[in-house]
């Protein structure tokens, strides 16, 4: 077998599902060709082969690269101030509904230039790569009008050129209202529906759509509309769903065949058998509960019964979810809601893939799919969950070349 790499003298964890725990394969080897796995197993196993490169990892363990498969990590500014009116007494909604929240950070991403919302976004990259990254989701959001929308796509798509990390984009136009459009918001939901979103795909800057549906934000009949022009433009969707409040959001992700439901703290006995039905993945997010404090959590047990896949990710955001570690974010979603270190490794690995869309091509150490890498210091693949802030990643492999 001709190969470009061999990485050889490791521990993998597949996460392929239905074996082994983790998928697990001890003393394993993993040939690479063209940036796509072409074989692998038990080294023991190693076929005749030429490679041009071998790496030796010293008994390491070998994952998928992780999926943070929800993210907000474009945005200008920081909310450090209301992180402290928060914690004298302020919630959340009488924030937002202040005018604070989502639109101060509107007005920091309107003011800051392209290159400045590039070098601020790569500094919460670089936590999230030094926890094994290899994908990421960045949504928009925090625009609101066109210029501003298209520019922090354009900031995410060049993150995914230049910067050694698989970027797939969100356009959240439906985020908030801004504050030019607070006494006609259906002008703002028209301009959204109508023309940001059709502008920002004929640039082929947005791979699915996205929408925050929530009292304080949108509405269901809302977000229809917008789907409905995503499922026009041959566009997947994903929801912020049912985080703060029941809203019948995850039965509208399952309406729509979305991709995930996410959040959903509040999700309803037929919310979860609706996504069930149409095999919508609920994306779990720890650090928000943890930032907001909040004492509902998903409804785990149920999920699981009704086979509705979970993924975990940072939601990396500046109002609710500052939080820039991917491996924090499974720390999180396993003591919070007790995940077993297995589900939450799933969930930014496999599952994550799913939420993206992307099942075929990532997520899973097998013979075809990208041979996107993450190599860590461990003994066991449950320390990945169990420590929280320690460095643990060696070295990751996007495409089958160190990055
Ligand atoms: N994701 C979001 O989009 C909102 N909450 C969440 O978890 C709002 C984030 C923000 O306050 O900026
Ligand atoms: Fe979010």
């Amino acid at each position: 077998m001709i190969a470009d790499r061999l990485i050889t003298d490791c521990h993998i964890a597949t996460m392929v599902a239905g074996g082994e725990p983790y998928g697990a394969i001890e003393d394993g080897a993993i040939l690479i060709r063209e940036g796509r796995i072409v074989w692998v197993g038990v080294r023991a196993d190693l076929p005749d082969h030429q490679a041009a490169q071998i790496d030796r990892l010293d008994g390491r363990w070998v994952t998928p690269g992780l999926i943070d498969c929800h993210t907000h990590l474009v945005f200008g500014g920081d909310r450090s101030g209301e992180f402290e009116q928060r914690l004298g007494g302020a919630t959340y909604e009488e924030i937002a509904r202040a005018g604070g929240g989502i639109v101060s950070s509107v007005a920091a991403t309107r003011a800051a230039s392209e290159d400045d919302l590039y070098a601020s976004a790569l500094t919460r990259l670089e936590g999230l790569k030094a926890s094994g990254v290899t994908t990421v989701e960045i949504k928009s959001g925090y625009g609101l009008d066109r210029e501003s929308e298209l520019k922090m796509l354009r900031v995410a798509r060049r993150i995914g050129r230049e910067v050694g990390v698989r970027v797939r984009t969100s356009y959240l136009g439906l985020h908030a209202v801004p504050p030019e459009h607070r006494s006609d918001r259906v002008a703002y939901v028209d301009l959204a529906i109508d023309e940001i979103l059709p502008a920002a795909h004929a640039e082929g800057l947005v791979d699915a759509v996205d929408a925050y549906c929530e009292p304080i934000a949108f509405s269901t009949e809302e977000v229809a509309r917008l789907f409905d022009q995503a499922r026009a433009l041959g566009l997947p969707v994903k929801l912020h769903a049912d985080q703060l409040s029941e809203g019948g959001g995850a039965e509208l992700a399952a309406r729509y065949g979305a991709l995930s439901a996410d959040h959903v703290e509040h999700t309803t006995n037929a919310g979860v058998r609706a996504m069930a039905e149409a095999g919508v993945v609920a994306v779990l997010l720890p650090g928000a509960y943890l930032m907001l404090r909040e004492t509902t959590p998903p409804p785990i047990e149920l999920f699981r019964q009704h086979g509705v896949e979970m993924a975990v990710a940072t939601d990396c955001n500046p109002g609710t979810s500052p939080v820039a570690s991917m491996t924090a974010g499974l720390n999180l979603a396993c003591v919070q809601f007790r995940l077993t270190p297995e589900e939450a490794l799933a969930g930014a690995t496999r599952i994550a893939a799913r939420a993206l869309g992307l099942q075929n091509d990532i997520g899973t150490i097998e013979v075809g799919k990208v041979a996107d890498l993450a190599v860590w210091d461990i003994e066991r693949p449950a320390e990945l969950c169990y420590w929280l802030g320690k460095p643990m990643l060696n070295r990751r492999y996007v495409e089958g070349v160190p990055a």
